[in-house]
């Protein structure tokens, strides 16, 4: 199976998303997300102008070899943008040659694991009671795992609280808006939530929730400990993770687990932290962590280490990445959960797709491929529109945080 043409599609459905499309002699096309929110046109160019006309006649059978022609044949190896264009092109790839197969693309991965995927939803409000209010709506929904974020008293603009009841959409300014912080004031506020939110829901559903990066080790500490009477399934990004050595700090003070990893791109990112068993749940995700091929490896390594996966997918990972992750998540012994924060109309029309959600779990589906494709023409009425993400700025004297 030749491939023939590849080419990259850019839209804009409510919100940005870069797609690679491979064609093949056999009439066959795969799909791959290549979505990089707020730096979407550089992994556009990247596959353009340097992937794809190294992808011109080579068999898209032979996966690992052209995941490592790319990788090492870059000779610059790493990084967001590389690494999101190699698992573009990967998931296209494991699409196609599940299509051939004539299979869902967890069979060709090595089949179910399990009956579905458990998934987390994303409740948030502007204060505590708004945002207990939204935990119920989501556990009404169905949902067994919920993630629960709000508003802080004295800031005006925080992380993880949207302005609609079931989208947040985080890139949404021309240019980045800015947030302000207090590290104090969070952490006064947050075992509060928890603790009304416990008190409000029992202890039937699993809570996560989201730290962005923001605190040092040592706060996140404080913060893990005085959560762990309220029993969340994790911490996440609890410190930025650069320094993986920085998690042992927290991970000797509090027992709330801890899962980080959405931003990283290669094994390299978790390598200490998996083997040092100093989290629980490593967030890495196909679109950013060089497609399945990489992701598995990610995977296996933390199998060793008793680590579970928890693959990011916010509304910035497209509905390609969600049916491959999907799929993976479905083979994948060492499964934890899945985030899913579901997509606007305008996008789920654009990239019609089989997966199906009920009562908290999702569903691949048993289409051939990851069974999501892309509505090209629908797709060229929304063009790209530049959006990024927010900066965060201390409260106290504008010096620039973590967002
Ligand atoms: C999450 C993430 C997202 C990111 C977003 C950035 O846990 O879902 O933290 O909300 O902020 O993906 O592009
Ligand atoms: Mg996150």
């Amino acid at each position: 199976m030749k491939i023939t043409n590849a080419r990259v599609i850019v839209c804009s459905p409510g919100r940005n998303f870069v797609t690679l499309k491979i064609e093949t002699d056999e009439g066959l096309t795969g799909i791959g997300d290549a979505t990089l929110n707020g730096r979407e046109l550089s992994v556009a160019s990247y596959l353009t102008d340097h992937i794809i006309p190294c992808l011109i006649g080579r068999d898209a059978h032979q996966i690992e070899d052209i995941w490592q022609y790319l990788y090492k044949g870059a000779y610059w190896r790493r990084g967001p943008v590389t690494m999101t264009a190699i698992a573009a092109v990967d998931t296209a790839l494991w699409d196609l040659k599940a299509k051939a197969a004539g299979l869902p693309l967890y069979q060709v991965l090595g089949g179910k694991s399990r009956t579905g995927v458990m998934v987390y939803g994303h409740a948030n409000g502007t204060d505590i009671e708004h945002t207990v209010d939204e935990v119920l709506r989501y556990a009404d929904m169905g949902y067994k795992a919920i993630r629960a974020q709000s508003g802080v008293p004295g800031l005006d603009k925080v992380y993880g609280v949207g302005r609609g009841n079931l989208f947040y959409e985080p890139a949404d300014a021309d240019l980045p808006s800015e947030h302000d912080w207090s590290t104090e004031k969070y952490l006064r506020h947050t075992p509060k939530l928890f603790e009304r939110l416990r008190e409000k829901l029992g202890f039937d559903h699993h809570l996560l929730h989201d730290v962005h990066h923001r605190l040092t080790p040592i706060e996140a500490s404080r913060l893990g400990k005085s959560l762990e009477e309220h029993q969340l399934f994790w911490m996440e990004d609890a410190t930025p993770a650069e320094n993986q050595e920085s998690f042992r700090l927290i991970r000797q003070h509090t027992t709330t687990p801890l899962a980080v990893g959405e931003i990283f791109n290669s094994i390299w990112d978790c390598k200490e932290l998996i083997e040092n068993q100093l989290i629980d749940y490593i967030r890495a995700t196909v679109v950013h962590a060089g497609g399945i091929t990489h992701l598995r490896r990610i995977a296996d390594l933390a199998s060793m280490y008793q680590v579970r996966t928890g693959c990011h997918g916010a509304t910035d990972l497209s509905p390609a990445c969600m049916g491959a992750a999907l799929h993976f998540d479905l083979w994948v012994p060492n499964f934890g959960i899945q985030e899913y924060m579901r997509h606007t109309e305008e996008t789920d029309a654009v990239f019609p797709h089989a997966y199906t959600f009920d009562k908290g779990m999702l569903y691949p589906g048993d289409a051939p491929g990851h069974g999501v494709d892309i509505d090209e023409k629908l797709a060229a009425k929304y063009p790209y529109k530049r959006a990024y993400l927010p900066v965060n700025r201390q409260q106290h004297d504008g010096t620039l945080w973590n967002w």
